[in-house]
C-alpha cells in the first residue's frame, strides 16, 4: 500500500510540477505573460481536475461535465498546460506559441479559441461572476429537466480567483447573489497570496474575506498551504458535499513557488522569470534545468488515463440521457433542441403583431408581449431585471421567481447588481438558456464590461435596455443616456437595436432569438410611440435588413430623413410636410446599423442612394458616427443630442433639443438647399 501510495505521490507532483515549467517555459518563449500563479496554483488546479471533475476533453462540450472557470485569467497558462495535459486538442505545439498571432493559446483564455475553455477570462472578477451564472443554469436546468431516478444534470462549478477578483465589485455583486439563492454547486478557490501588481496586498486590502463570505451566507474554509493536496482535497470534498451553499476555499499561496529569487515578490506576477531563474528553479523542482517544454512519459500516461476516464463518464451519461430519453421523449427533444441552440418548430409564428395606434405602446410595452408570447413556445426562455422589472417590462406572467430551493422560476431578481447581472447572463447563456437581462439604458454603463465579454466571446445574450433617450423626462441628466448609443454601436459582434413601433420590434426579435454568434441590446422607449398604419407604409419586414424605406416620394428621391426609434415618428410628420410642399423625400428606419451593414451592396445602394446627398438623421443621441450614413456637415445634417439632458415633462424636454417635425423639416430644407448649391 505504501509502496503505491509512493508511486501515486510521485506521479502527482510529476503533472503538478509538468504544469509549473510548461507554464514557466511558455511564458519565457513569449517573453510575456504571467508565470508566478500557474506555480502556486499548479496543485490546487491538479486536485479539482483529477479528483473532483467530470469532463471529456474528446467532447469538451458534454452537457453534464463539470465546469472550471480561471477567473485569474492571466493566470492563463495554468489552464493550457491542463488542457494539453489532460488530452484537450491542444498540443505542445499550441502552448509554445503562446499568445503569438492566431495562437489558440490567446494571453488571457477566450472562449472559442481553444476547446476547453468555459468562458472568456482577464478582466479580473468576471470569471468569478459569470460562475454564478453557470450554477444558476445548472440549478435551473436541474429543476426544469430531472426527473426522480433520472437525474440528467448534476455537474459543479469550480472557479479559480486571486486578490484581484476578489477585490473587483463584480465578484462581490455575484458572490452576494449566490449566497442568497444558496448555490451549492459552486465552489470558488481563492488564491490568497497576498500579492499583486503593485505589490503585497497591504498597499489596498486589509478586510477579512472569510468574514465577508459568511455575511453572504457563503460555506467558508481556509487551506493554510497551497500544496497541501491531502488538506486540498479534503475541503474541496467538503464543498461538494454541501447542499445549502456555495463555498469558498481561501487557498494561501507562495506566488512563484520554487523560485528562488522571485517567489512572494510582484516580479513573479507579470514578467517571464529569466532563462537562469528558470534552471535554478527546476533544479528546485528536481527538474532536468535544461530540458524547455518537457512532458515526462509517466505525465502523458496520465493523459490517456483520463481519456479512458472522461469517456467512461460520458458513456455513463450517454446511457443514462437514452433511458431518459424514452421515459420523457418531450423534455428529451428539448434537451438536445437547447443544447444545438434550435427552438420549437414555428416558434416565430408566436410573435405578435400590433394594429395601428397613433397613440399606440411604448417599446418597453411592446416588448413585454413579445417577451410573453415567446416564453410560451421557448421553456429555455428566460431573464431578469435589475430590480427595475416593473419598468422594463420583462416579467414573464406564466411562471414564477427563480428563488432559493425554487430553482424552475423563469423571472430573475438580480438587485441591484447590473455588473453580476450581465456576468451572471454570459453564464447562462453558455449554458445554452436563452437568456435576457435588463436594466435602463443609461446605466448599460454599469455592465459593459461583462457586455463586451459577451460580445469577445459571440455570447447570443439579449440585453434589453428600456428609457433609451432624454424622452424619459423628469428624471433628468442622470438618467437620460446621450452617448450610449455610439458607445455601444462601437461594440464589434453586437446588434444595437432601436426600433420605431411595435412591429418593428416583433419582427427583429426573429433575428434576436435566432442569432447564434452575436450580441443584441434593444434599446426600447419609455413613453409611448406611434405603432405606423402599415396599409400607408411599407412593411414592418424590413426591419430585418436593419434599415428600410419606410416611406417614400414618387420617383427618385431628392432628400432621404433617418431616423431610429422614437424619432422615426417626427421623419413620416417632416415627410408629409415636405411631400405637401413638392420635395421629394424618403423615409428610411433604420432600427439596427449593425444588420444594415450586412445587407448586399446593392440593397444599401437600393435604400440609401449615392446620388442622394441631402439627407438628415433624427435621432435623440450622441451624433457620433452618424456621418457614416448622412456624409459630412457640407452635406448631410445630424439632428442629435451632444450635450447633456434635462429634467423635464417629456412635452418640454422634446422641442428644449430639437426633436420637433417643424425642426426635423426645416433642419431638411436647408440641407437640401445646401446639397443644391453644392452642385451647381
Ligand atoms: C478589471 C481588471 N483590472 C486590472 C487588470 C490588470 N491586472 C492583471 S492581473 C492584476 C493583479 C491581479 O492580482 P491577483 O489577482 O492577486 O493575481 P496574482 O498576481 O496573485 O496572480 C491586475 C491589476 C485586469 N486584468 N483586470
Ligand atoms: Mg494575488
Amino acid at each position: 500500500m505504501a509502496v503505491k501510495s509512493k508511486k501515486k505521490d510521485k506521479l502527482e507532483q510529476l503533472i503538478i510540477n509538468t504544469i509549473r515549467t510548461l507554464s514557466m517555459d511558455a511564458v519565457q518563449k513569449a517573453n510575456s505573460g504571467h508565470p508566478g500563479t500557474p506555480m502556486s496554483m499548479a496543485p490546487v488546479a491538479y486536485t479539482i481536475w483529477d479528483k473532483f471533475m467530470s469532463f471529456n476533453p474528446k467532447n469538451p462540450d458534454w452537457p453534464n461535465r463539470d465546469r472550471f472557470v480561471l477567473s485569474s485569467g492571466h493566470a492563463s497558462m495554468l489552464l493550457y498546460s491542463l488542457l494539453h495535459l489532460t488530452g484537450y486538442d491542444l498540443s505542445l505545439n499550441d502552448i509554445k506559441t503562446f499568445r503569438q498571432l492566431h495562437s489558440k493559446c490567446a494571453g488571457h483564455p477566450e472562449h472559442g479559441m481553444a476547446p476547453g475553455i468555459e468562458t472568456t477570462t482577464g478582466p479580473l472578477g468576471q470569471g468569478y461572476a459569470t460562475s454564478v451564472g453557470m450554477a444558476i443554469a445548472e440549478k435551473w436546468l436541474a429543476q426544469y429537466f430531472n426527473r426522480p431516478g433520472n437525474e440528467i444534470i448534476n455537474y459543479h462549478i469550480f472557479a479559480l480567483g486571486g486578490d484581484g477578483c476578489m477585490m473587483e465589485g463584480i465578484s462581490s455583486e455575484a458572490a452576494s447573489l449566490a449566497g442568497h439563492l444558496g448555490l451549492s454547486n459552486l465552489v470558488w478557490l481563492y488564491d490568497n497570496n497576498h500579492i499583486t501588481i503593485e505589490g503585497h496586498t497591504d498597499l489596498a486590502f486589509s478586510e477579512d474575506v472569510a468574514d465577508r463570505f459568511m455575511g453572504y451566507n457563503w460555506h467558508v474554509q481556509h487551506v493554510g498551504d497551497a500544496n497541501n493536496l491531502e488538506l486540498l482535497q479534503e475541503a474541496l470534498g467538503r464543498a461538494k458535499k454541501e447542499k445549502e451553499q456555495p463555498s469558498l476555499i481561501i487557498v494561501d499561496s507562495h506566488i512563484g513557488f520554487g523560485s528562488p529569487n522571485k517567489q512572494d515578490t510582484a516580479a513573479a506576477h507579470g514578467e517571464p522569470l529569466g532563462e537562469e531563474e528558470i534552471k535554478l528553479t527546476k533544479i528546485n523542482y528536481g527538474w532536468p534545468p535544461e530540458k524547455k517544454f518537457y512532458v515526462p512519459d509517466e505525465v502523458k500516461n496520465y493523459r490517456k488515463q483520463i481519456l479512458k476516464r472522461g469517456k467512461n463518464d460520458e458513456d455513463k451519461w450517454n446511457k443514462k440521457f437514452s433511458k431518459y430519453a424514452s421515459k420523457y421523449p418531450d423534455l428529451a427533444k428539448q434537451f438536445e433542441m437547447m443544447e444545438k441552440h434550435e427552438m420549437p418548430k414555428g416558434w416565430e409564428k408566436s410573435l405578435p403583431t400590433f394594429p395601428a395606434d397613433p397613440n399606440g405602446p411604448a417599446t418597453r410595452s411592446s416588448n413585454g408581449k413579445i417577451l410573453n408570447a415567446i416564453g410560451k413556445e421557448i421553456p429555455w426562455f428566460l431573464g431578469g431585471a435589475g430590480d427595475v422589472g416593473p419598468s422594463t417590462k420583462t416579467y414573464l406572467d406564466d411562471t414564477g421567481s427563480f428563488e432559493k430551493n425554487s430553482y424552475d422560476g423563469r423571472n430573475f431578481h438580480y438587485g441591484i447588481r447590473e455588473a453580476a447581472m450581465a456576468a451572471v447572463t454570459n453564464g447562462m447563456v453558455l449554458s445554452k438558456l436563452r437568456a435576457y437581462a435588463s436594466c435602463y439604458f443609461v446605466f448599460s454603463d454599469y455592465l459593459k464590461a461583462p457586455l463586451r465579454l459577451s460580445c469577445l466571446m459571440k455570447n447570443p445574450v439579449i440585453y434589453v435596455f428600456t428609457h433609451d433617450s432624454i424622452g424619459l423626462g423628469e428624471d433628468g441628466p442622470t438618467h437620460q443616456p446621450i452617448e450610449h448609443l455610439a458607445a455601444l454601436r462601437a461594440v464589434p459582434n453586437l446588434d444595437v437595436i432601436r426600433p420605431a413601433d411595435a412591429n418593428e420590434l416583433s419582427v427583429l426579435w426573429k433575428h434576436v432569438i435566432e442569432v447564434k454568434d452575436r450580441t443584441t441590446a434593444l434599446i426600447l422607449t419609455r413613453q409611448n410611440v406611434p405603432t405606423f398604419d402599415r396599409s400607408k407604409y411599407a412593411s414592418a419586414k424590413g426591419a430585418l435588413r436593419g434599415a428600410y424605406i419606410l416611406a417614400d416620394s414618387k420617383g427618385k428621391p431628392e432628400l432621404i430623413l433617418i431616423g431610429t426609434g422614437s424619432e422615426v415618428q417626427l421623419c413620416l410628420g417632416a415627410y408629409e410636410r415636405l411631400t405637401k410642399e413638392g420635395i421629394k423625400v424618403r423615409v428610411v428606419s433604420m432600427p439596427c446599423w449593425e444588420l444594415f451593414d450586412q445587407q448586399s451592396a446593392q440593397y444599401q445602394e437600393k435604400v440609401l442612394p449615392d446620388s442622394v446627398r441631402a439627407r438628415v438623421s433624427v435621432e435623440a443621441g450622441s451624433t457620433v458616427g452618424w456621418h457614416k450614413y448622412v456624409g459630412l456637415h457640407d452635406k448631410g445634417t445630424s439632428i442629435g443630442v451632444d450635450t447633456f439632458g434635462e429634467s423635464a415633462p417629456v412635452r418640454d424636454i422634446w422641442p428644449e433639443f430639437g426633436f420637433t417635425v417643424n425642426n426635423v423639416a426645416a433642419k431638411a430644407r436647408k440641407t437640401l438647399k445646401k446639397n443644391k448649391k453644392n452642385n451647381k
